[in-house]
């Protein structure tokens, strides 16, 4: 699907396996440190420097995205972004909806063309998925139509065929 100069695509499968973007997102917690999920695999693959990357640039907030290299992983960076929990950060929606534009913004300023994108807050914060989905497909849709230099690809990478299933039938009704 495209968006203006942006291929949007979802694909099943693990963010830390996407060898051909420059960037993926990390489902982060405040303190940039491993834990379950999208943060445990990310860590785990990168490595210990990321630890050390990480450590100066926290803590970060609902909604706030940065920047580390990519380390052990196949991509040469990682954008961190801290999505709301669920009925505990409000306004949910407006801080999902940073976090996805914030790291866009990032991403353009470090001349990054491919990124991909795990679905934020949808599971140890508890984001309803379909919720979740619409507000990250108005979010990037939003955010690409002010940016000087979009990016060429944007990947959603699910964990399920029924998560990625979930999430083309938002993108396709928009
Ligand atoms: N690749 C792609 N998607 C994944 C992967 C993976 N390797 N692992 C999980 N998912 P979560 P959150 C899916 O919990 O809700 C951590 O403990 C998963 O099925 O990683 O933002 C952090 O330390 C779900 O749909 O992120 C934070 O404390 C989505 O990715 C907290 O969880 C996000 O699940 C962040 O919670």
């Amino acid at each position: 699907m495209e968006r203006g100069s942006t291929k949007l695509e979802t694909v099943t499968g693990d963010i830390t396996a996407q060898s051909d973007l420059d960037a993926v997102v990390n489902a982060a917690n405040a303190q940039l440190m491993p834990g379950g999920g999208v943060a445990g695999a990310i860590h785990r693959a990168a490595g210990r420097e990321l630890i050390d990357a990480c450590r100066p640039l926290a803590p970060i907030s609902p909604g706030e995205a940065v920047v580390t290299d990519g380390f052990g992983l196949p991509n040469r960076w990682i954008i961190h972004c801290l999505g709301p929990r669920y009925g505990i950060d409000e306004p949910s929606d407006a801080l999902l909806t940073d976090c996805y534009r914030n790291a866009l913004r990032l991403a353009e300023r470090h001349g990054m063309r491919a990124i991909g994108f795990p679905a934020l807050s949808t599971g140890a914060f508890g984001y309803p998925f379909e919720e979740a989905a619409r507000v990250a497909v108005d979010a990037v849709d939003d955010t690409l139509e002010t940016l000087q230099s979009p990016p060429e690809l944007i990947r959603f990478v699910f964990f399920s065929d029924a998560d990625r299933q979930a999430f083309d039938a938002v993108l396709n009704a928009v």
